[in-house]
């Protein structure tokens, strides 16, 4: 009965990675997947109206659409088409799939597997000691939450995780929910995402967000891209840099690997990206190692200001710190900077080079600057070198982390945050008259150590795939099996159904390209993108299942089980008219006031931000702060490698859709590591060789371990080794998370490389080549940092 079976790592093909990105295989490829999974009618009711100004939004990723006037009617990428086939697909999870598949059965497959069964169209409940799950009717699914929750010693024992899909008013409605039932325990996605960004950006200019337009891209002269891989991840950018490109601008990219989209893009929305060569994207190419983007930005700094290449009129005026920064660059050692980051000297000096000819600069980057210890401080310093360059605030420059999901940016703006400012804590006092605690929520690391200590008990995911998204998944599986109450609002199948609370509830939800109707008339729901732009978004096809319910309604009905009309809060009304939600949020949430009428018009509005509209800077000093920060390098003991955690051309997060990461040559198999051929020889391996990797996180003093990945060959910098997320999750420690932000440092994790079968064994240190007695490795085997 199952639509695909799991996955059959034997069958694994390594070919030679492919220079360029998109193209007619890239066209070629939605197509198929496209019509596999929705059938004719549906693959041009949805494609036709993706990020369409009268459309849904793109599923996918948070890259801004153009303008209205300048959209294509194919106005998406290979990804985005793959992203709406795998939501609108014509498969089903039923009751009788359900009746069929025990839970046990179910967590036999693999994820791949899970996802392929389509999408949920009951709600469900798994009772405590089931084994399988059955169907429950809506309202008493809502009271078995609502009697779980009013029964709680204190409403700190729930936490309430978001996946960055949802929508403005649903954000905004469960976390009103969330704190209306007395806590601030709202983790999300993000905390595993751009925390680190948030965090560095509002100490250095205030606002969490970044600075950047689409226009500026266009028009920018010089734009480095560090740490991110568009061609796989956010393939519209490709285009934008084209552009960009074909204006005159630079383009320097920061990364271990030579990711296809930046060598070469073959735009396939025009002629010549289709039969032509394409676009050489990237001038310069940085081969950084793993975590020296510090090191590289430091020494791009001490360059800058040896040269006297700065914006001293802008840092007279709005910048604060300048000289401590400026001795502190100055004192940076080349040796360390070129030891750290993998590069020599003249390569930092060529990138310097390119940025002291440009007057407009833009820094984008992604998950590898914001999945590391000193994320935060890597951030600062490209912060930093923006600031005394004067690139903010000005057209085609500024600050640009690229987000991920498509609505997380929006989530945080509509107040999906552990630790939200007071000024919004006070605005919801003011418009819903209770008084929403105070105290910080916990994080998604805190939700876990909190779960596993048995603190929580109570979890919901508002979408999102919990238990493969965080780190340390056996520790999370762990944490989530001792609660008492799991609820899951998902579309598809995943993991976290199957590692779960005594009772466990899936919800099932509308997606986005659904159309959405109440009694009240046709709905649509609001998002933000990468670049603060807000619109609409409506839905296209009809709902999966006449018993799913879109976010909003199963909010409105879990709230009402739970507190009722304590607080005279409207819930029913608002599930019935958004417009009741964005009056709401019109005076609750800073910058969207008129927000009703805003959203509505073609292509949206965009939110305030003080540097890029005034060069104003809403720090304690009232400037831009400049921080010099130590100069970490990651230490690797003898035989270890630094392990990246990243994603292929075929996935969505947690999950996957199918097994080709075309650009880098795999196909066919997600069980690999990638690392260079000396790092290979050098370990007593050969290439293809099967191996466990292991790492050992000295503060619980335990050994984490994947099992069974191909070594491929690879172009990496020597030490930085890469593999897919999320199979190895298991390795990156809970405890292991960026100073400032806690998000787990999944783009650094030390590990060494054992013959298959060994990693399990209770002696794996001593049959590795070149690593000390087992004494040793209690100092010598986890990442620590030199200042
Ligand atoms: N198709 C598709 N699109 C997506 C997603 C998806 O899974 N699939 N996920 C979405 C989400 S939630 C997010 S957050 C984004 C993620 O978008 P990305 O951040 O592009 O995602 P990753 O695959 O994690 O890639 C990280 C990149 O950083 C590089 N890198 C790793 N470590 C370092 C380092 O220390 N220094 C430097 N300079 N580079 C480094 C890697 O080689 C890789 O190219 O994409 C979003 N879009
Ligand atoms: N090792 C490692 N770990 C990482 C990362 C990494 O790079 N390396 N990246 C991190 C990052 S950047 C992120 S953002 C997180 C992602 O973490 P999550 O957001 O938790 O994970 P996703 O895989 O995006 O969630 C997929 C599930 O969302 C549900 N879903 C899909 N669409 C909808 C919808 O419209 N509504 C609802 N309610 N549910 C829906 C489906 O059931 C699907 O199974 O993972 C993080 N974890
Ligand atoms: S770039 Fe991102 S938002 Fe745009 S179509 Fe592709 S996946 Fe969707
Ligand atoms: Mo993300």
């Amino acid at each position: 009965m199952s639509k695909a079976k799991d996955i059959d790592e034997d069958q694994l093909e390594v070919h030679a990675p492919k220079r360029a990105a998109a193209g007619v295989t890239g066209v070629r490829v939605a197509m198929q997947r496209s019509l596999s999974l929705m059938g004719p009618t549906r693959t041009a009711r949805t494609l036709l109206k993706l990020n369409q100004t009268d459309g849904f939004d793109c599923v996918s990723c948070a890259w801004p659409d153009p303008d209205p006037e300048n959209r294509h009617a194919a106005e998406f990428c290979e990804n985005g088409a793959k992203a709406v086939a795998d939501e609108a697909t014509t498969d089903r999870v039923t009751p009788a799939f359900f009746a069929r598949h025990s839970i046990e059965e179910m967590a036999a497959h693999d994820d791949y597997w899970l996802n392929m069964q389509g999408r949920i169209t009951h709600p469900m409940v798994k009772r405590p000691g089931g084994t399988h799950y059955e169907p429950i009717d809506w309202d008493d699914a809502y009271a078995l939450i609502g009697e779980h929750l009013r029964t709680r010693e204190s409403p700190d024992q729930a936490t309430f995780y978001t996946s960055g899909r949802a929508s403005n008013e649903a954000a905004f409605m469960y976390q009103l929910f969330t704190r209306a039932y007395g806590t601030n325990n709202l983790p999300d996605c993000s905390n595993m995402c751009h925390e680190s960004s948030g965090t560095a950006l509002t100490e250095a200019i205030g606002i969490g967000k970044g600075s950047v337009s689409l226009r500026d891209i266009y028009d920018a002269k010089c734009i480095v891209i560090a740490g991110q891989n568009p061609g796989t991840n956010h393939p519209r950018m490709l285009s934008a840099l084209e552009i960009a490109k074909r204006r005159g601008a630079k383009i320097i990219s920061v990364n271990p690997l030579r990711e296809a989209g930046l060598v070469n893009f073959r735009n396939p929305q025009v002629p010549r990206g289709v039969v032509g060569k394409g676009t050489e994207i990237a001038d310069l190419h940085l081969p950084i190692r793993l975590n020296g983007d510090l090191a590289l930005f430091q020494g791009i700094g001490r360059l800058l200001v040896e040269w006297d290449a700065l914006d001293h009129e802008f840092i007279d005026k709005h910048v604060d710190g300048f000289d401590s920064w400026r001795e502190h660059v100055l004192a940076a050692d080349w040796d360390e900077i070129e030891g750290a980051s993998g590069l020599t000297r003249d390569q930092i000096a060529e990138a310097a080079e390119i940025i002291r000819e440009s007057d407009a600069t833009i820094y984008c980057w992604a998950m590898g600057l914001t999945q590391h210890r000193n994320a935060v401080a890597s951030i600062r310093e490209i912060c930093n070198v923006a600031l005394v360059r004067g690139d903010i605030g000005k057209r085609g420059a500024g600050l640009c982390p690229v987000r991920g999901h498509s609505n997380v940016q929006g989530d945080r703006t509509m107040g999906i945050w552990e630790r939200v400012p007071e000024h919004f804590l006070d605005s919801l006092q003011a418009e819903f008259g209770f008084d929403p605690p105070r105290e910080h929520g916990l994080d998604t690391v805190d939700s876990i150590r909190g779960m596993r200590d048995g603190k929580i008990t109570f979890f919901m995911g508002l979408g999102g795939n919990f238990v493969k998204a965080a780190p340390d998944t056996e520790v999370t599986a762990d944490a989530l099996a001792t609660t008492e109450m799991t609820v899951q609002v998902s579309t598809k199948l995943n993991r976290s159904h199957l590692e779960c609370g005594d009772t466990a509830l899936i919800l099932p939800t509308m997606g986005r390209t659904e159309h959405n109707a109440t009694s009240a008339g046709e709905q649509f729901i609001t998002v933000e993108d990468s670049m603060s732009a807000v619109h609409a978004s409506r839905g296209v096809i009809p709902p999966v299942s006449e018993h799913v319910r879109s976010e909003i309604a199963i909010i409105a009905g879990i709230a009402e089980a739970t507190i009722g009309d304590r607080h005279g809060i409207r819930w029913a009304d608002m599930a019935e008219d958004y417009n009741i939600i964005r009056h709401h949020i019109s005076r609750v949430v800073p910058g969207c006031e008129e927000y009703t009428h805003n959203v509505d018009r073609p292509g949206g509005f965009v939110l305030p931000h003080a540097p890029r509209d005034t060069r104003t800077f809403e720090t304690s000093s009232g400037k831009a702060e400049l921080i010099a920060s130590p100069l970490e390098v990651l230490q690797v003991p003898e035989g270890h490698l630094v392990l990246q955690t990243l994603r292929s051309h075929d996935q969505f997060n947690t999950t996957i859709y199918g097994l080709s990461d075309r650009y880098r040559g795999i196909e066919d198999g997600r069980r690999v590591v990638f690392m260079h051929p000396d790092d290979i020889a050098a370990q007593g391996f050969k290439d293809r060789d099967m191996v466990d990797l292991v790492t050992r996180w000295d503060d619980d003093d335990v050994d984490r371990v994947a099992e069974k990945f191909r070594i491929v060959s690879y172009e990496t910098p020597r030490g930085s080794a890469a593999a897919y997320y999320p199979e190895t999750n298991s390795l990156v420690p809970l405890d292991s998370t960026a100073t400032g932000s806690n998000q787990p440092t999944s783009k650094s994790v030390i590990v060494r490389a054992v013959p298959a079968g060994q990693g399990r064994s209770d002696d794996t240190g001593g049959s590795q080549e070149g690593v000390g007695s087992d004494d040793s490795h209690k100092t010598d085997r986890q990442p620590h940092h030199l200042s």
